[in-house]
């Protein structure tokens, strides 16, 4: 990116992380067991065998954290509150000692000036809704709205944004669609359910929310991505038009448009979920923001072994893509198809195998090119209005475990000592020259 090249003034760069991956504390002050302590606890489901017990021990060092933050220059900071730390089994009695860790975290934001955006779901479901058939049960988006409209209540004129969900996509696919997350569910049918409620959740949330009449502003984040099929073959465009109604169209569409997608309700055929009549109408309504995480495309080849992605870009240490034109495309795209409010990116970044104090130029190639994609696409008339990095802190990578790498700060995780890389000097001065 060049010193030319300015976002506005009142741009907001910030960092995010979430709950299980960086918290630790897993059963301390009250906190009940979520799906992923459960998930963790079953031999073979992560690749390194660990577990969120103690990840960046943040529930203990979220002073030293907020003081790493804050160091960064940026003007907030994107978290998950987890469900169970404030409600031990996700129904009944609200846990106290819960809500008072997540004050004092606010409070030390707020002495630092760092606006506060929270997540209501990083995936992190109590154990005991998920004894009662977790996403599965259309209850769950009662309890859902209940829990969003407790943390509206006490926090929703402290924090900028509250996001209902983070990647309903992945909770649905990864969670039961083929078992790659908690609750280690394979089946497709249910997978569909499961987005269904959470679509639903995420309405009756924002109603509860707004009922709170509260100052954040209420949306959700989606994870994102634009379709390419790998040659001009029919298989191949159909095969990519298919994937975009899957995955993207088919959490957007029910938000804006009050209905699923025809091309993939007709390709779920039988698996098409129960919809009760007022359901769309609880989707369907206005969102203040839309969080929108970019990793990658999808790359879409009918082919028998199918055509591997180009990769002009590289790969990153999760195997992904890097094709930061594809930020550009979908912003475009996603502006062209909808009636959008404010955007935000709420996550970008870059997995690498980083050792303590070694040079990081890759992720700054990757962060600086991301920036420049999503410049264009504001230049042509997406109204974005900020850019989380993921992550601050290396931490917890699902089932991945602690292999993979995501945070401009390296964590030793034998000593918990924290070591900013290069890319968080970058993108500290890289705020700088902004303002
Ligand atoms: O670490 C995850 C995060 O929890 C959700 N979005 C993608 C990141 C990288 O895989």
């Amino acid at each position: 990116m060049t010193q030319s090249t300015h976002f506005p003034a009142d741009f907001t760069w910030g960092v995010a992380t979430s709950a299980f991956q960086i918290e630790g504390a897993w059963a301390t002050d009250g906190k009940g067991p979520s799906i992923w302590d459960t998930f963790c606890s079953k031999p073979g489901n992560i690749k390194d065998a660990s577990d969120g017990t103690v990840a960046c021990d943040h529930y203990h060092r979220y002073r030293e954290d907020v003081g790493l933050i804050a160091s960064l220059g940026v003007d907030a900071y994107r978290f998950s509150i987890a469900w169970a730390r404030v409600q031990p089994t996700g129904k009944g009695a609200w846990n106290e000692a819960g809500f008072a860790f997540y004050d004092r975290l606010l409070s030390e934001l707020e002495a630092k000036n760092i606006k506060a955006h929270v997540t209501l779901y990083h995936w992190d479901l109590p154990q005991g809704l998920q004894d009662d058939g977790g996403w599965l049960n259309r209850d769950t988006a009662h309890r859902f709205a209940d829990y969003a409209a407790e943390v509206a209540r006490r926090f929703g004129n402290r924090v900028a944004t509250i996001a209902t969900h983070n990647e309903p996509w992945c909770t649905a696919n990864l969670g039961y669609g083929n078992a790659q997350f908690a609750p280690g569910v394979a089946n497709a049918k249910q997978a569909i359910q499961v987005s269904h409620h959470l679509l639903l959740s995420h309405g009756l949330a924002m109603s509860a929310m707004r009922a709170a009449k509260v100052s954040a502003a209420l949306g959700i984040v989606l994870n994102q991505w634009t379709a390419d099929p790998a040659t001009d073959s029919q298989a191949d465009r159909d095969m990519a038009e298919l994937e975009y109604a899957r995955s993207v169209q088919w959490f957007m569409d029910p938000i804006f448009k009050g209905r699923y997608p025809e091309l993939a309700l007709r390709a779920h055929g039988a698996d098409a979920p129960v919809v009760h009549d007022s359901d769309m109408g609880i989707i369907c309504q206005r969102i203040d923001f839309l969080g929108c995480n970019y990793y990658f495309r999808s790359w879409c080849s009918a082919a028998n072994p199918p055509l591997p992605a180009p990769g002009k870009h590289g790969f990153t240490d999760m195997g992904w893509e890097i094709y930061p034109q594809g930020l550009t495309e979908l912003l475009l795209k996603l502006n062209a198809e909808y009636d959008l409010p404010p955007i935000y990116i709420t996550e970008n970044g870059m997995a690498n195998p980083d050792e303590a104090g070694a040079p990081d130029h890759a992720r700054i190639a990757f962060v600086r090119s991301h920036l420049e994609a999503l410049q264009s696409a504001m230049q042509a008339g997406v109204n974005v209005q900020g850019y989380f990095l993921w992550s601050l802190l290396d931490n917890f990578e699902w089932n991945s475990g602690y292999a993979k790498r995501f945070g401009i700060i390296h964590v030793d995780y034998a000593t918990q000592q924290r070591t900013p890389k290069e890319s968080a000097h970058w993108y500290r001065e890289l705020i700088t020259s902004q303002r």
